[in-house]
């Protein structure tokens, strides 16, 4: 890499500062989290998210997302119950059967899609169709523990018959699809050509799940077919742009980066494989990756650059970039992932929340982009490192989370967005994915802290998340022709786990030697990704000491 810009190296004046400043507050305010505290943080969160579903429920179901602060409700994407939708495998997560089999129930009866709207491909996937799809597997399936007896195929079938009113969308010459597509007539003559990376290629994993649990190959043909075509118009350096027209595949906006407009393709891609064992996925990835790596990080942060010319355009943080740290640890590749954790938790830490921009030459927020609407993706990031690290300054980066969310965010009825971090003014909106990812990551993180008792950690199968948060196990039907341990009444953990897997240094050094092949362009097969995936499944087993 290039000698870092002078405006950097202010940058790791600001890193070092936060950084020594956020050590110094933890060691003089705050003891870690005690096994007690994180016992109890987990409850809290568990009432965070009951305050927001119940506020969901009361006040604004069956319309799409709630107002929080006047308690009343919006639809937003489809008019279809969206919250209840991206709420289902939460429910389950927490066990709460009563709930979840009434909200299954419901949707089953009540939700048709041959309805005049026009929707978002992209969010309507992740959002429903994911949904939907995780919530079908584990209502039909004895070993998750939350099988509903009644339960008849009604959420695939719905499934399915909103993936097939989203077809439309796929039919171009790029086989790009559509930004949107009406639900009844498919796509509009007037619809816009120019649609976003992450858009068009974050689409794999929730149409491929449904075409092993349907046997009709076209939802993951069309949906691979797409992450082609996106690739397949790539840059010298292998990077993407932002948009793209679907028509001519000409690119409409060339900034290549991690975060938005593109971040979730880069998940999907590693995902594809680890779900399904898709190794043309996970070739893709690694060439993407390692561009990234070699053109967009500027150790500790990652900036956006033009993608033919690879000069910086934007030396922003924004938050939807906080996923990746999440993803490297899937990736392996530990190190990077702890350093730029800091660095963008160093922002959290300053404002309490994250802004969507954070200029990286001025140390400010960047104008226009103050708010915070309740995402997820660094609190995503914290829980997989903890999962492989098991280090504890993770749970206290865990703990000021909650704390910003309960102090600043709780409202009325539910969790308010933040119109701006600087003064954390409250705002009358409350995405779904709130309780399908914020909440859900938080209390996956304390359970795990506790000594987890929940199916993602002790369940029957090994659960990929998909980039909405929702479950999606590797089962025999889905994942084909991954390894599996034993689905008889078995754990993966009870065949999975050895011994020397029980300190973080040797799982540390087996991921980090992982991650540097990587960097070296060496395909990472010194330790395979089941076995790097089995370390960070074998830590879950293991409770803080007390
Ligand atoms: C969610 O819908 C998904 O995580 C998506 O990948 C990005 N945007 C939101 C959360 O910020």
């Amino acid at each position: 890499m290039e000698a870092k810009k002078p405006v950097f190296q202010f940058l790791w004046l600001f890193f070092f500062v936060s950084a020594y400043h956020n050590a110094f507050m933890r060691r003089a305010l705050a003891e870690g989290v005690t096994p007690q505290e994180a016992k109890q943080l987990r409850d809290e969160v568990r009432g965070m998210f009951y305050h927001a579903f119940n506020g969901y429920m009361d006040h604004a179901f069956p319309l799409d997302e709630l107002r929080p602060l006047t308690c009343g409700g919006e639809d937003t994407l489809g008019g279809y119950a969206l919250t209840l939708i991206d709420s289902l495998d939460m429910l389950a997560l927490l066990g709460d059967k009563e709930r979840f089999a009434a909200s299954v129930e419901w949707i089953g009866k009540s939700l048709r899609f041959d309805i005049n709207k026009t929707v978002s491909v992209f969010e309507t996937t992740i959002r429903v169709l994911g949904g939907l799809l995780s919530a079908h597997l584990i209502a039909s399936d004895y070993a998750t523990g939350m099988k509903i007896p009644s339960y008849d195929n009604q959420l695939l079938n719905l499934a399915e018959d909103l993936a097939r009113r989203l077809l439309p969308a796929f039919d171009t010459p790029t086989g790009i699809p559509f930004g949107s597509v009406n639900l009844l007539y498919g796509v509009d003559e007037h619809e816009s050509k120019i649609t976003s990376t992450a858009g068009g290629g974050t689409l794999t994993l929730e149409f491929g799940v449904l075409s092993r649990l349907t046997n009709d190959p076209v939802f993951e043909e069309v949906t691979k077919n797409a992450v082609r075509g996106l690739w397949a118009r790539r840059s010298k350096l292998n990077l993407v742009g932002a948009h793209i027209n679907v028509f001519t595949g000409e690119w409409t906006q060339k900034d290549a980066g991690i975060g938005t407009s593109i971040d979730s393709f880069y998940e999907y891609l590693l995902k594809a494989y680890v779900l399904f064992g898709d190794e043309e996925s996970l070739f893709i990835f690694q060439e993407a990756y390692r561009a990234a790596m070699h053109y967009l990080y500027n150790d500790p942060w990652y900036v956006e650059v033009n993608m033919d010319s690879a000069a910086i355009v934007w030396p922003l943080f924004n938050s939807l970039q906080a996923f990746w740290p999440g993803l490297q640890v899937l990736a392996g590749d530990i190190d990077p992932a702890v350093q730029t954790h800091t660095a963008f938790f160093s922002v959290w830490k300053r404002y309490g929340f994250t802004p969507e921009g954070f200029n990286l030459a001025t140390l400010s927020v960047q104008d226009g982009q103050k708010s915070y609407p309740l995402r997820p993706e660094l609190i995503e990031s914290t829980y997989w490192l903890y999962k492989a690290t098991r280090d504890p300054r993770y749970l206290d980066a865990g703990r000021d989370m909650v704390s910003s969310l309960q102090y600043g965010a709780r409202c009325p009825c539910g969790y308010c967005h933040i119109s701006d971090v600087e003064f954390h003014t409250q705002e009358d909106h409350m995405e779904s994915f709130f309780l399908a990812e914020t909440v859900k990551y938080l209390w996956l993180l304390f359970d795990l802290a506790v000594g987890p008792d929940n199916l993602v950690e002790n369940g029957p199968y090994k659960y990929i998340f998909s980039t909405e948060g929702h479950l999606l196990p590797a089962t025999p039907q889905i994942s084909l022709v991954r390894e599996h341990c034993s689905y008889v009444g078995a754990f993966c953990r009870s065949v999975g786990c050895k011994e020397d897997y029980h300190t973080s240094e040797i799982a540390t050094d087996l991921l980090e030697a992982n991650g540097s092949r990587f960097h070296e362009g060496i395909l990472p097969r010194t330790i395979s990704w089941a076995e790097v995936w089995d370390i960070i499944h074998c830590f879950s087993q293991y409770s803080l000491p007390a």
